[in-house]
């Protein structure tokens, strides 16, 4: 990856994302989260399920009106928190009661080239998160870990291991109006809420103001392919499938590795050794050579 320009103001958080790969700032005022809140409210009377979120919605004028509405409400933290960024959209996720709603441990969609850029979610509760309520969990320094290609049609790398990141995930006990500023490639996840009350969010996307927006695809089991994209397209359109009315920019080989234990435990631990190594017993040869060095 090239050199990063930073995208916060503050020089010691940029770093910090940029090493960690994300941060937790103070965002929103009081009056905001309110504003935020009786808003979704107001347009949905009904309690929704699992996990919901405004911007896939089929409704494209309502999804309009949801994301109009937050980028008016974050307009202001917005510009006192970046530099050198480009704002996209917003969505509210309402997380209801029920294991429906867990979100298992994922890295978001490529967007732009990360070979060149970072892309980024701004991510904030609009109410305390709590071990009950589906708290928001990361795993810091793995947006550095891999390269991977995300995307509707492909498999993510680290999507056999469900049962080890939750182990290692750190949750993040947010309070209402506060922010997770993530890279797009930190691996993270929130689980079952399994209190009475919504844990209701509201989530924004930024770019670089360099960066062009992109769209990544399986084109076979060995390709992938990439498309010129663009905001109005992640707005406007089903982004589920697939890369429609885009125009192909380029194919490159990829072998879509998928991550093993072993593999993902040294990202976490650079000096772990498998337990099954540990149970082979050097052979003579082995223990001759360590003695004399040879
Ligand atoms: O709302 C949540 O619990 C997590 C949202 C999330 O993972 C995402 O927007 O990628």
């Amino acid at each position: 990856m090239t050199e990063q320009q930073p995208i916060m103001r503050n020089e010691q958080l940029d770093k910090q994302l940029l090493e960690q790969g994300y941060v937790v700032i103070p965002f929103l005022t009081a009056e905001e989260v309110t504003a935020l809140v009786d808003f979704y409210y107001q347009h949905h009377p009904k309690q929704q399920d699992g996990m919901y979120a405004t911007a896939h919605v089929p409704d494209v004028n309502f999804r309009m009106k949801m994301n109009d509405y937050i980028k008016q409400v974050f307009a202001r933290a917005v510009e006192e928190t970046f530099i050198n960024h480009n704002a996209l959209g917003g969505s509210y996720i309402a997380k209801g009661k029920g294991a429906k709603g867990t979100l298992q441990p994922h890295q978001d969609w490529n967007i732009i080239d990360e070979e060149h850029f970072r892309s980024f979610n701004i991510w904030v509760p609009l109410v305390d998160l709590n071990d009950n309520n589906g708290v928001i969990k990361v795993l810091p320094g793995s947006h550095a870990w891999l390269t991977t290609y995300r995307s509707a049609n492909i498999n993510g790398a680290f999507s056999n291991l469900n049962d080890l990141l939750w182990q290692k995930m750190v949750p993040l006990y947010l309070k209402k109006g506060e922010a997770l500023f993530y890279d797009h490639r930190l691996l993270h996840a929130s689980g079952e809420n399994s209190s009475d009350e919504i844990r209701l969010a509201a989530v924004y996307g930024i770019i670089p103001d360099k960066s062009s927006m992109m769209y990544y695809h399986q084109a076979d089991e060995k390709t992938v392919e990439v498309f010129a994209s663009n905001p109005e397209f992640f707005l406007y359109g089903n982004i589920f499938e697939g890369p429609k009315g885009l125009k192909s920019l380029r194919k490159f080989a990829f072998d879509f590795p998928q991550v093993t234990a072993t593999e993902f435990n040294r990202f976490v631990d650079p000096g772990y050794i498998p337990p099954d190594s540990l149970s082979v017993k050097p052979t003579l040869i082995q223990r001759m050579r360590a003695l004399f060095g040879a």
